[in-house]
């Protein structure tokens, strides 16, 4: 939910400290605030795995656009706390809430027509992660913070050419020690994979239904004795399948 500074004075309201993927860039050039995205209208997480919304987060903006992407492009993806970035000057939260510890994800689906498709039934597969890493103890979170809101993966070089959703997302990890706590963000961009690629994923998953409430890498305590969100240097299980390799 967004709240105004002043509405979180006056009101005392718990700060809901969100984030939304709003836009991409290819190889460092910024395609521009929700081209070709399909981002909530909010920045509320999805919080229950079997909801719909699982897919690319609660239906919001729509966008005629689909981006090109060549095999082996840099593809970047920008987060915010509202869309636009940062909510008001000097805002803390953006692009996402420091507590809000926990994994980066992308997942392609092969579509007809990304502009238009639905989003129920497809058949998704994981390209990219960056969950925790035990030496640095930093999560895929703290690197999108470091970089300004963006995270980069490289589109791997066998994806077949055509149509795909892009659903990238973050996993908001600071109260999931009880289940149905953990906080989903996601977005899907539109896109158009070129090249003579011919990857096609043998193992797929669907949203929802791909993640359980119970799964360790769900329903998770990561703070250490200390207190610190660092999983006391011990691995942390990246929810759904492995990205595919090529
Ligand atoms: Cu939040």
């Amino acid at each position: 939910m967004k709240f105004s500074l002043a509405s979180l004075l006056t009101c005392g309201l718990a700060v809901e400290a969100h984030t939304i993927f709003q836009k991409v860039s290819v190889n460092g050039k910024d395609n521009g605030q929700l081209t070709g995205i399909r981002a909530p209208n909010n920045n509320n997480p999805v919080q229950d795995v079997s909801s719909s919304n699982m897919a690319c987060g609660a239906p919001g903006t729509k966008s005629g656009t689909v981006l090109s992407i060549a095999p082996g492009d840099r593809v970047g993806a920008f987060w915010g706390h509202v869309i636009g970035g940062a909510q008001f000057a000097n805002d803390v939260d953006n692009p996402i809430a420091k507590s809000h510890k926990g994994p980066v994800m992308a997942y392609l689906a092969k579509v007809d027509n990304a502009a238009s498709t639905g989003t129920s039934g497809l058949k998704w597969f994981k390209v990219w992660e960056d969950g925790f890493d035990t030496s640095s103890r930093k999560w895929g979170v703290d690197n999108m913070m470091s970089n300004n809101g963006w995270t980069y993966f490289n589109m791997p070089q066998c994806i077949a050419a055509g149509q795909y959703l892009l659903r990238m997302e973050i996993i908001a990890l600071h109260s999931a020690k009880n289940a149905g706590q953990a906080q989903f963000y996601q977005s899907c961009a539109q896109i158009n994979v070129s090249g003579s690629g011919s990857f096609t994923s043998s193992s797929t998953v669907s949203f929802p239904g791909a993640y359980s409430a119970n799964d360790p890498g769900i329903k998770i305590n990561i703070y250490g004795a200390k207190g610190q969100p660092d999983m006391d240097g011990k691995p942390y299980s990246v929810p759904g399948p492995k990205p595919i390799s090529c």
